[in-house]
């Protein structure tokens, strides 16, 4: 079998979907995601009239290109018995491969902004593909609030909006938004693994699930369910689980966790009260929480 598949992360957030989507299609390989649509994804693909693509199970013994992620943790089961031919990714880099392969790295907001700009011919000629990934940089970036967001990935939307027929792309990017952010209906322990993310800390397994909202305080409330369900998680062979509520109005998280408080407190500089703390400012899991809490780890 030479069939090449692009798959993006696990727990896949809409980066991860829809740049799979898209690279699939202009290389002619197979569009994979390895879990479940979240409801913004399925808002995007619905608007822009494109199917989920098939769940990969196993990697093993298949030709993978990696999109939006390169770190082993995060990667498809079997991964070590596949062979990977390629990485885009937008991520901090936590790679090592035995055999030389494309490796398509940049510091911008989203893995869509650099699928964009390398085939942009094939994106102009395809609304439903712009659309996808403007909807992938309006999520990655919360809607250019994140300080993930680089001026390139403003220029690459405004593109890719008038290719699509997106006029007001700041009220499109709060819809998509909001669709995560609406938690009836799912338990607590859902809402925490549903964009969740695991990291190898000096040796040290680390998860981070983050919940994007518009306003914080229905969630915050359930703390007890939050920190409940974190030491469960925990339980899964963890150092410690933390999970990012961020508010994207007042632009700030508030951060729960399960494990070593002192280590919150070198991370943050700030004493943690409840197993939680707030970190005004703070957006970006990527940028804003893995190095501080790699360097406590240390
Ligand atoms: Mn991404």
């Amino acid at each position: 079998m030479n069939e090449i598949y692009v798959i993006g992360h696990k727990s896949p957030d809409t980066d991860s979907v829809c740049s799979a989507i898209v690279y699939a299609g202009i290389k002619g390989y197979i569009p994979a995601r390895l879990g479940e649509i979240n409801k913004e994804t399925a808002y995007a693909l619905d608007f822009f009239k494109t199917p989920a693509p098939q769940i990969l199970e196993n990697a093993e013994e298949k030709k993978i290109v990696c999109v939006d992620h390169n770190e082993a943790t995060q990667m498809a089961d079997g991964w070590d018995k596949a062979e990977i031919v390629e990485i885009i990714d937008h991520h901090k880099i936590n790679f090592d491969y035995a055999s030389p392969i494309y490796f398509h790295s940049e510091p911008v907001g989203c893995t869509a902004t650099i699928i964009a700009k390398q085939h942009r011919g094939e994106v102009k000629a395809n609304p439903s593909w712009a659309g996808l990934l403007l909807s992938a940089i309006l999520s990655d970036t919360v809607v250019f609030k994140s300080p993930t967001t680089t001026e390139e990935d403003k220029a690459i939307a405004a593109e890719l909006a008038a290719v699509a027929g997106i006029e007001d792309v700041i009220a499109f990017g709060v819809a998509l938004k909001t669709k995560n952010a609406d938690i009836d209906g799912r338990s607590i322990q859902e809402i925490i693994v549903s964009d969740f993310k695991d990291f190898d800390f000096h040796g040290k397994k680390i998860g981070i699930g983050q919940i994007e909202v518009v306003e914080s305080a229905g969630i915050e409330s359930k703390a007890d369910e939050i920190i409940a369900g974190l030491q469960s998680l925990k339980q899964n062979g963890y150092e410690a689980v933390f999970f990012m509520v961020t508010d994207i109005m007042k632009a700030g998280t508030r951060l729960f966790f399960a494990g070593d408080e002192g280590i919150v407190e070198k991370a943050f500089g700030v004493k943690p009260e409840n197993n939680s703390v707030y970190l005004p400012g703070v957006m970006s899991r990527k940028k804003q929480i893995v190095p501080e809490l790699e360097k406590a780890f240390a």
